[in-house]
């Protein structure tokens, strides 16, 4: 495959940086957009020039003429969007959540699996600047091996403002955010066997929990700790970093808010600035995301032309979901949830 074309579907908040990267990434082109608000649809095509618009998905798929498709819509419609993916042989990315329910996101990577095409989930945290830093650091054997770590996201930022549907769900920081820092938890130390979880909503405006501390039993012994809050009010608002630390057996890593990795080990202690390009259609504080969107769609192309797995495909993406279901459950029931059971 040369030239990628492919078409995205959900014109909303989000998919605008979506589209801003699929033009920075070389030799792909979106040749089609959906959605069914047609003041969306007319913003977004305008905006990019996209003359092929649609308002139902299915006849978009109809008329076909590109490669993937990009489904930028919320939750509830992703396995039916998915599941048309396959049923049309089209190679497809789905944003987080994934699914609804794990049983939903099995089925989805069960329908693109019988119909031999990609499905990655745009799981885009994990593709963060810092966050690659501190996978390398590992890699390069800078603290030994890693046996406790903190994957910490606490703000006050008012993310209700740009997606009104959080404030509205009876989930939400779990669902939505710590769906992300979970992803990290796992892609730095391993996947998880058993989960233990509290929550509490702090914020009377809105429906769901927006404090959760997670405790996390890795598969190779590492212990950590997912803490997520979007009721937390600081000094310097650290939206949208996760922060990191990790406890190895020749050394530390730090990952602090301000992009600060530092790295003690038996040579001392190293600082690195480890921030994110502000990338040309980007704005602060939203670049880390932004810059880490163009990664993932740089990925996804390479893998959807040279084959080979996506680092985030959807069957990788069913044992971060299999974490955000587990956490739900031991909230609920106060005790630890087995991971493995589950998948
Ligand atoms: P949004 O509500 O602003 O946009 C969704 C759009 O999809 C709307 O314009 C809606 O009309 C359209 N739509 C919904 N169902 C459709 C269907 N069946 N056919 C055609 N169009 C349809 O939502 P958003 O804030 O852009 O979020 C979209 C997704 O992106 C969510 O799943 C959210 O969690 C995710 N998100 C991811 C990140 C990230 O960093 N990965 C950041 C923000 C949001
Ligand atoms: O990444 C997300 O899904 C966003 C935000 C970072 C604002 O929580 O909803």
């Amino acid at each position: 495959m040369a030239g990628l074309r492919g078409a995205l579907i959900g014109c909303g908040f989000f998919a605008v940086n979506q589209m801003h990267a699929w033009t920075d990434v070389p030799d792909t082109e979106i040749v089609a957009i959906c959605d069914r608000d047609p003041e969306r649809l007319k913003l977004v095509g305008d905006q990019f020039g996209i003359e092929r618009r649609y308002s139902d998905a299915a006849e978009m798929f109809g008329d076909g003429g590109f490669d993937f498709v990009d489904i930028a819509t919320t939750v509830h419609s992703h396995r039916a969007l998915v599941e048309m993916a396959a049923a049309h042989r089209i190679a497809a990315i789905c944003q987080k959540p994934f699914a609804k329910t794990l049983t939903d996101a099995k089925a989805m990577v069960a329908a693109c699996k019988a119909a031999g095409v990609p499905l990655m989930v745009h799981e885009n945290f994990r593709w963060q600047t810092p966050i690659q830093a501190v996978r390398k650091a590992l890699d390069a054997g800078a603290i030994g091996t890693p046996f406790w770590g903190r994957f910490s996201f606490r703000s006050g930022f008012d993310v209700f403002s740009g997606q009104p549907y959080l404030a509205e769900g009876e989930r939400f920081i779990i669902e939505d955010l710590g769906i992300h820092t979970l992803d990290i938890a796992r892609y730095i130390l391993g996947d998880v066997t058993r989960l233990t979880a509290r929550t509490r909503r702090v914020n009377p405006k809105i429906k769901g929990e927006d404090v959760a501390t997670i405790l996390l039993d890795h598969e190779n012994g590492a212990t950590s700790i997912v803490d997520v809050s979007y009721a937390t009010k600081l000094g310097t608002e650290p939206f949208p970093e996760t922060l990191v630390e990790l406890d190895g057996t020749d050394g530390t890593i730090r990952l602090s808010q301000g992009y600060r990795l530092e790295i003690t080990n038996a040579d001392g202690t190293t600082a690195y600035d480890v921030s994110p390009q502000l990338l040309s259609w980007a704005s602060r504080p939203w670049h880390n995301i932004q810059e880490s969107v163009f990664a993932i769609q740089q990925h996804w192309a390479e893998r959807l032309r040279n084959g080979g797995e996506t680092s985030t495909s959807g069957a990788d993406n069913l044992k971060t979901f299999a974490l955000v279901e587990a956490a739900y459950e031991s909230a609920a029931s106060g005790g630890a949830v087995d991971i493995e059971a589950m998948l």
